[in-house]
């Protein structure tokens, strides 16, 4: 049965569009929306956006999803107001990385599309995206030493793989923020554009992916994402098992009769 929770289920923190796309499927979007405390990602929030992401990912008319925030923030962090007076046991009993665990199980690719802050656990919700846009006025940083605590939710390691040891061993044990340009340079982002077309740069990256073959797509990534995890020797065994796989795909057959044919593809996602 078709997945369409995300087109009811109620929810206070974000706003959810399905975005359409002539060419190909559907884009995803949430936009997280709590602009009082600048997007902080409280217990709430985090359900909700994790659901609908688990909810277009079932979506066989969706492709591709984006997580956006507002022009002034992304996300300023986890809401301090509910760390604040948590002991460990509390912290504990919350288990609160269980939610942001499934963030890593959703199989369509998933954009974070950046503007103003994107900090702590707003940069871990970044990170944990497969692909990061950001506005040029963008602001990066993991502020947590300056709360006596330090990233929670994957900062340490994402950002060491990312921007390396040294890089992150500076921006994590001095708390101080970096631009857009800075995060770029360092090898973060994907790509930053300028701030009135942040947004629509993003959803064009998102719907080119989502013109393509689905399955493809989906076993690229999980690919991508198994490097992450393994030796060089391993990974490529894995890739070579889902390169294979695709050959038993209608889209394998379609796509490269279309290129002997010099006709465009139509993908049967299948
Ligand atoms: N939490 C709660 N409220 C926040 C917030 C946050 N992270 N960030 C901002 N706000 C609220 C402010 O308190 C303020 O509320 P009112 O005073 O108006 O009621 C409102 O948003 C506007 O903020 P400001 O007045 O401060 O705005 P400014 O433009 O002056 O400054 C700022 C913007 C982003 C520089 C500043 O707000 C700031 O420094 N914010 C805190 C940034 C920060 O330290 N972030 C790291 C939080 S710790 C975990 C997963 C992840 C994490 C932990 C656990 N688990 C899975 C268990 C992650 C931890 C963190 O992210």
């Amino acid at each position: 049965m078709e997945n369409k929770l995300h087109l009811t289920m109620p929810r206070k923190h974000i706003l959810v569009t399905e975005i359409e796309n002539p060419v190909g499927l559907k884009v995803g979007m949430i936009q997280l929306n709590r602009p009082d405390v600048l997007n902080a990602l409280n217990i709430e929030l985090m359900k909700e956006l994790v659901e609908t992401l688990e909810s277009f990912d079932m979506d066989s008319e969706i492709g591709c999803m984006v997580i956006t925030g507002s022009q002034k923030a992304f996300a300023a962090g986890a809401d301090i107001n509910e760390m604040a007076e948590a002991s460990t046991v509390e912290m504990i009993k919350r288990d609160q990385f269980a939610t942001w665990d499934r963030i890593m199980k959703i199989k369509k690719p998933v954009i974070a599309s950046v503007s103003g802050y994107a900090l702590g656990g707003g940069c871990e919700l970044a990170m944990s995206c497969d692909m990061i846009f950001a506005a040029e006025g963008a602001k990066f940083g993991q502020p947590e030493i300056n709360l006596g605590i330090i990233p929670g939710a994957g900062g340490t390691q994402r950002l060491t793989r990312a921007i390396g040891k040294v890089r992150a061993m500076e921006m994590i044990i001095t708390g101080k923020m970096y631009s857009a340009k800075e995060m770029f340079d360092a090898g973060l982002l994907t790509a930053v554009f300028a701030d009135d077309v942040y947004l629509d740069e993003t959803i064009k990256v998102a719907k080119e992916i989502s013109n393509k073959p689905a399955i493809a797509v989906q076993l690229a990534k999980e690919c991508i994402m198994k490097a992450y995890n393994t030796t060089i020797e391993d990974g490529i065994q894995f890739e070579r098992r889902n390169f294979y796989l695709l050959f038993s795909s209608e889209d394998k057959i379609e796509g490269m009769k279309a290129f002997i044919e010099k006709r465009k593809p139509v993908w049967k996602n299948k």
